[in-house]
């Protein structure tokens, strides 16, 4: 591991972290571990930039992992939170706050028919997983491998986001027995996802998969999209065969636009799985559908799920400020420009220094892969080099850039950020390669 100064701030509170949380962290991703640098220790943030204990600034596009899409710390944000928390932190009991959520939520997702708020996006697909297998009344489940939906047992079966290396079945506790019903197929592959259904069948013919869950835009192998027409693929053979189409849009829900991959590519799910941006910063998650799958739930129904601080005031009212925000569209075309200009820029100066790399994007969450091949699965993320994008995370984060710690995770993009800022992006980018190569 690479002691950037040892005796920094930074570098102190590292080693006292160290002692007493697990590998310093409270995520794995933040240890910087597959970057072989010590992490950021954060101060403060506003806007696209975020500060380290040493007064170090940085243009930031880690972004919390993708809440932030309004940027650190937005006025109207911290001024709904303030607020809320004078009226009180949490009460166990219903408020007007969480119905105006979830009218927003339906308003944006149609096919959300209802909606339920909980912690985050692992409790959210873990439920709607569970929701699932009561409604087929079947035990399989199909995922996608490098797709990441939380640390849920029964998906951790070769999930992303770095989670791959922990979650091979019956390895790191995760026990076979769990995982035995969670099929993996390729990514894009719709030949795997006909062979895994047609080898999934009762002597009668019946299909014994209860959902087929899916990232409708992967950001856990790196942003890898969806090959054209597969989401449509996805949504006939599941109506075919009687299967649960969940959407996870923890990422995509109101990033790609208001109304998440659903809405842009327009293909419905039967359950949708939502969290970091509904909550704007706070924890949160929520996953809703179909009125005749969710009213299987708790207390209507015999699928138990429950949380104290589900459906927090905190976390609403930093969600309703968000999301009351991005009702203005106009929001989704700067994303937009803003995500074309780095995407252009980062393949220039790629191209300009004779370095492979293929750029996928969709609105303002983007990865750069150093590739000269197109990147359409997991294996094909897998095959890009590490080595070479930890020399990259590090020159870019000594000219104050500052990349999410993995290959396997997305660039995101806020309205915070400024041209001028993607200019200084690709400056730092053309000299990063420079002193790389
Ligand atoms: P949380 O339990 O972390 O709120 O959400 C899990 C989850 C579910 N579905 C998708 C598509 C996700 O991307 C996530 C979590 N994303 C990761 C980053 N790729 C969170 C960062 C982290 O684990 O620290």
């Amino acid at each position: 591991m690479k002691n950037r100064e040892s005796g920094t701030r930074s570098s102190r509170l590292w080693r006292e972290a160290q002692e007493l949380i697990p590998g310093g962290v409270n995520s794995p991703v933040r240890a910087f571990k597959s970057v072989g640098e010590e992490p950021v220790f954060v101060r403060k943030a506003k806007g696209a930039k975020v500060w380290d204990c040493d007064g170090r600034v940085y243009i930031d596009y880690i972004m919390s992992w993708g809440p932030l899409i309004l940027g650190h710390a937005h006025s109207k944000v911290v001024e709904a939170v303030r607020s809320a928390a004078g009226r009180g932190t949490s009460y166990g009991l219903p408020t007007q706050a969480e119905t105006e959520l979830a009218r927003i939520i339906r308003e944006a997702f149609p096919s959300v028919q209802k909606v339920r708020l909980v912690n985050s996006g692992t409790e959210a697909a873990m439920t709607a997983i569970r929701l699932s297998r009561a409604f087929a009344n079947r035990e399989k489940i199909l995922k996608f491998d490098g797709c990441y939906h939380g640390h849920a047992d029964v998906l951790l079966a070769s999930a992303g986001s770095g989670a791959a290396t922990f979650g091979i079945p019956g390895s790191a506790g995760v026990s076979n027995e769990i995982v035995k019903n969670t099929i993996t197929v390729r990514y894009n592959d719709a030949e795997a996802v006909k062979n895994a259904i047609s080898q999934n069948r009762r002597e009668n013919g019946e299909c014994k998969i209860a959902c087929v869950i899916v990232e409708p835009v992967c950001g856990n192998m790196g942003v890898v999209l969806p090959d054209k027409g597969f989401l449509r693929f996805l949504r006939e053979i599941t109506r075919e065969n009687g299967i649960v189409l969940i959407f996870d849009e923890v990422i995509t829900g109101f990033r790609v636009s208001f109304g998440g991959a659903q809405e842009y590519y327009g293909v419905d799910a039967d359950l949708t799985v939502l969290g970091k941006i509904i909550g704007g910063g706070l924890p949160v998650g929520a996953f809703g559908g179909k009125e005749e799958i969710m009213r299987l739930l708790a207390p209507e129904g015999p699928v138990y799920q429950a949380g104290t601080l589900s459906g927090n005031p905190i976390s609403v009212a930093a969600g309703l400020a968000t999301l009351r925000l991005l009702k203005n569209r106009k929001i989704y075309r700067k994303l937009e420009s803003l995500g074309k200009s780095l995407e252009d820029g980062l393949l220039s100066a790629a191209r300009t220094s004779g370095v492979s790399a293929t750029v996928n994007r969709v609105g303002s969450m983007l990865s750069l892969f150093f590739s000269a091949d197109p990147v359409r699965n997991y294996d094909d993320a897998k095959k890009t080099d590490a080595g070479f994008f930890a020399k990259y995370h590090s020159e870019m984060r000594k000219r104050g850039i500052l990349i999410a710690p993995s290959r396997f995770e997305a660039m995101f993009l806020s309205s915070a950020h400024t041209e001028r800022d993607i200019a200084k992006t690709v400056a730092a980018f053309r000299e990063s390669l420079q002193a790389i190569s």
